[in-house]
């Protein structure tokens, strides 16, 4: 069984959405093609509520980018993005919806992060898509989306640990890049991890 995970696709890291990804919208049509060749698609969406504590807005005295703490856990502070039930929560509205399976809300809790579409940041609380996959039977992960440096690479290093083969496609994922080159250490790091990198 083929599975395509398709991590967060949606307006606000798209190019004048609130935490814009360069180029982030050239991949909905490789999403849609590879939709047609897979069994099952997931879809992740972060699903943020207004006063989310990753929010720089949320806290005095920090502006984006600063680096916090959150649940115990540093924390990058980001802009507003990502509201439930918002336009900015929406999928691209290229995006083929009618071939997504399932569909996963992650980041939901307030008082924690969640990059990976498994866990949120400190492992505590698991999103229901490991249980989902599980109960399709899934092995063989294919995944692509936004951002390459932190919910493709956190939730491809959640699937290896599961016990997931995992394939990452490159040309379906863009990054934040921060700091210029965290896109090739965060493909190192899933590389290195067991995930095979496809560009
Ligand atoms: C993401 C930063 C904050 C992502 C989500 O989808 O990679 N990045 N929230
Ligand atoms: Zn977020």
């Amino acid at each position: 069984m083929n599975v395509l995970l398709l991590i967060d696709l949606q307006n606000d890291f798209m190019p004048g959405g609130s935490l814009a990804v360069s180029d982030a919208d050239e991949v909905i049509p490789i999403a849609n093609a590879m939709m047609k060749r897979v069994d099952l698609v997931v879809a992740t969406q972060d699903w943020h509520p207004a006063n989310h504590g990753s929010f720089a807005s949320q806290h005095a005295d920090c502006k984006v980018g600063d680096l916090i703490e959150l649940a115990g856990l540093p924390q990058i502070a980001w802009p507003d993005h990502c509201i439930e039930s918002t336009m900015g929560a929406s999928f691209h509205p290229a995006l083929n919806v009618d071939d997504i399976h399932h569909i996963i809300h992650k980041g939901t809790d307030p008082k924690i992060d969640s990059y990976s579409g498994f866990f949120d940041n400190g492992r505590r609380a698991a999103t229901g898509l490991h249980h989902y996959l599980q109960t399709q039977g899934a092995i063989h992960l294919h995944v692509m989306g936004i951002a390459s440096d932190y919910c493709v690479k956190f939730t491809v290093l959640d699937a290896l640990s599961l016990g997931y083969q995992v394939t990452v496609d490159l040309d379906g994922c863009r990054g934040v890049e921060l700091t210029p080159g965290d896109i090739d250490l965060a493909v190192q790091e899933m590389s290195k991890a067991g995930a095979s990198v496809q560009t």
